[in-house]
């Protein structure tokens, strides 16, 4: 199963698994804590990773079926026609850092044409991604491929398993424009930190999605068959499992709008009647058409992504996209 890049990494029903072991409680309650507190805000939210559990990854793997959903395609084709350009700029001896790896498909068509001595896949489910990490290491025996647990929304650390980065510059693979979960500010943070460990001869090969025409983005994101809106309601279903609410999802509309303002797509679940949700010590009474905030996702000019890279420390950027400008695959050197 293919899993998406979260800006915030995206947790899973198999990272819980993974947890839910002996020592178990801790995450899950501060999971439920986080749900809590967003729920109970003036303008309700609930983080996006909270989206990403075993029925939303099949969602959104759906999604990138869609004919509305231009990004996934876009950016495939994108890469595919400008493979060569790519990999030409990268530096020699890399290793190869996939934030938010998965199960490595983006990643195989590069490592299959660049100069790649280490691949470190960096995902939240560490036990979930070695089995695919391993299976890469195996169709390509030259790439030493190591597994690495971390949740780069909390920060990205690496210096442990980047070792000498003057030696072997590491080159930050961060596709398929989750960056956009991101506020701007948040979004330098995150880039200023890859920034801090590329070294002098390291890179980072980012995807963002590009402002274009509303109508476009608002329908990319509220499909005619209504398989955004299930997997936005289906994070009502992970609220009830992870907080033990009581949300019931057919009761919400799902609303995609595009905030000119703040360049992005806003993500809604709509109260389509006055209601009371609660949960273990709380609740939440909304409003009809009171609405919960499910995702940001920011759209950039070329020249507005090109700013945050420059302002996290990026001095040099060049940019590949497709024939309508929609989608744009970013190389930033130091
Ligand atoms: C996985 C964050 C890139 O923002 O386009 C798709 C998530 N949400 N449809 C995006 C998403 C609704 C997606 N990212």
């Amino acid at each position: 199963m293919t899993i998406p890049r979260q800006g915030p990494l995206q947790d899973r029903a198999k990272a819980d698994i993974a947890q839910s072991g002996h020592a178990a409680a801790r995450p899950s309650d501060r999971r439920a804590a986080e749900l809590a507190a967003g729920l109970r805000r003036s303008r309700a939210m609930i983080d996006p990773k909270f989206l990403y559990d075993t029925q939303g990854c099949v969602l959104f793997n759906a999604i990138c079926e869609l004919d509305e959903y231009y990004p996934t395609r876009t950016e495939r084709a994108i890469f595919e026609t400008h493979r060569d350009a790519i990999v030409g700029a990268l530096p020699a001896g890399a290793q190869w850092v996939d934030l938010g790896c998965g199960d490595c498909a983006k990643s195989r068509g590069f490592l299959a044409h660049a100069d790649v001595r280490r691949y470190l896949g960096v995902d939240i489910a560490v036990d979930w991604i070695r089995a695919e990490v391993d299976r890469l290491g195996r169709q390509f025996p030259g790439i030493d491929c190591v597994a690495v647990a971390a949740d780069f929304a909390q920060g990205l650390d690496l210096s442990d398993e980047l070792g000498d980065v003057a030696r072997m510059p590491p080159v930050f693979f961060y596709p398929g424009s989750s960056i956009g979960n991101f506020p701007p500010e948040r979004a330098v943070g995150l880039l200023g930190a890859i920034r801090g460990q590329t070294g002098p001869a390291g890179c980072l090969l980012i995807s963002a999605d590009l402002r274009k025409d509303p109508g476009v983005l608002e329908h990319a994101y509220a499909d005619d068959l209504g398989v955004t809106a299930a997997f936005n309601r289906n994070v009502l279903r992970v609220c009830n499992q992870v907080l033990g609410s009581d949300f019931h999802p057919e009761c919400f509309d799902h609303e995609a709008c595009f905030d000119a303002a703040h360049g992005r797509i806003e993500m809604h679940l709509v109260a389509r009647a006055p209601q009371r949700v609660r949960w273990p010590g709380g609740e939440r009474a909304f409003q009809a058409g009171e609405a919960i905030v499910t995702e940001y996702s920011y759209k950039y000019t070329p020249a507005q992504f090109e700013g945050l890279l420059a302002e996290a420390g990026f001095s040099r950027c060049r940019m590949w996209t497709d024939a309508r400008g929609w989608f744009g695959v970013f190389l930033a050197q130091p």
